[in-house]
């Protein structure tokens, strides 16, 4: 599969094929576990999926066979989050999380290795999670002095329920991927080297869909747990198709050529 660069970043690789955006966590060495500047690079990388045109869905997954991501790099802990190169403690992966529930597009999770601690959280946020058969899930917070109580918890417990969720972050335990799908927070299981195959097939069997009704599908699901963040997101489409319509076109056409709109002429749907 001919992956064509995007944008050339130093901990992480931005690929596309044929409107697949694949954003791969390149530190293999720390178990592709993020640090400041890796979370900078996937928000840049998102908000350039998010403009693109020839961009319908979009991969995140973790370079090499061992892991999906470990989470932040323990390296580089320091009092207040991780320590960037400039010296400022950040917890900056909580911007990820926002930006990937907010993004109209499908993303998904590739997780073809452990997806731990954040990287465990940076899964069960995305949209979809396909996953390889040596993958291992699990959280580790309480374990190493973190937690995530915010998507990493009650979105978490919308997938496999409150109990497990709380079995999970309270055992600090790893799962396979076969026990992490039957609790409902895996879509499938496939060998490793089926792994990126079988994504590619969902993607494209998701661009054969309609863009509009995707995106109102996630607007949807996503609105019962965000609130009125939620709803902005979903009103904001609603606008957006609203501005589609002659009805709006109407109003500004009438303020331009100085005469009263006539809003009359549309139908009034029952
Ligand atoms: C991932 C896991 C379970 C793998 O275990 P194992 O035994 O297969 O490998 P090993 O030897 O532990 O790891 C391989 C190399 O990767 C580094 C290790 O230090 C090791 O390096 P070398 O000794 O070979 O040089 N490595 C792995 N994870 C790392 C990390 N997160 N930071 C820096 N280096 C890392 C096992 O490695 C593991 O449990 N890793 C730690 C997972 C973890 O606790 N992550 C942080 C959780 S907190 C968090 O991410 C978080 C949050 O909870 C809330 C908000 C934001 C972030």
């Amino acid at each position: 599969r001919n992956w064509e660069t995007i944008k050339e970043f130093e901990d992480i690789k931005f690929e596309l094929f044929e409107g697949i955006a694949k954003i791969t966590i390149n530190r293999p060495e720390v178990y592709n576990a993020f640090r400041p500047e890796t979370n900078m690079e996937i928000l840049k990388a998102l908000e350039m999926t998010r403009e693109r045109q020839d961009v319908g869905v979009v991969v995140i997954t973790g370079a090499g066979d061992k892991a999906f991501c470990s989470g932040g790099d323990q390296n580089v802990k320091g009092k207040g989050g991780y320590v960037g190169d400039d010296g400022v403690p950040r917890l900056n992966v909580l911007d990820i999380h926002k930006v990937i529930r907010s993004l109209p597009k499908p993303v998904i999770a590739m997780v073809n290795g452990y997806a731990i601690g954040g990287g465990h959280v940076l899964h069960v946020v995305c949209d979809l999670t396909i996953a390889s058969e040596n993958a291992r899930f699990g959280q580790t917070g309480p374990k190493v002095g973190s937690f995530d109580a915010g998507f990493g918890s009650s979105y978490l417990a919308r997938h496999v329920g409150q109990k497990k969720a709380r079995e999970i972050w309270f055992l600090c335990e790893q799962y396979t991927a076969k026990e992490a799908e039957q609790m409902g927070m895996v879509n499938t299981v496939v060998p490793l080297e089926d792994l990126e195959d079988t994504t590619v097939k969902w993607c494209k069997t998701i661009m054969k869909r309609s863009p509009l009704a995707i995106r109102m599908i996630k607007r949807g699901l996503n609105a019962e747990l965000d609130g009125q963040r939620g709803l902005m997101e979903f009103a904001g489409d609603a606008t957006l198709m609203y501005y589609l319509m002659d009805e709006a076109q109407e109003g500004k056409n009438a303020f331009l050529e100085k005469r009263d709109p006539d809003f009359q002429q549309f139908p009034k749907f029952p």
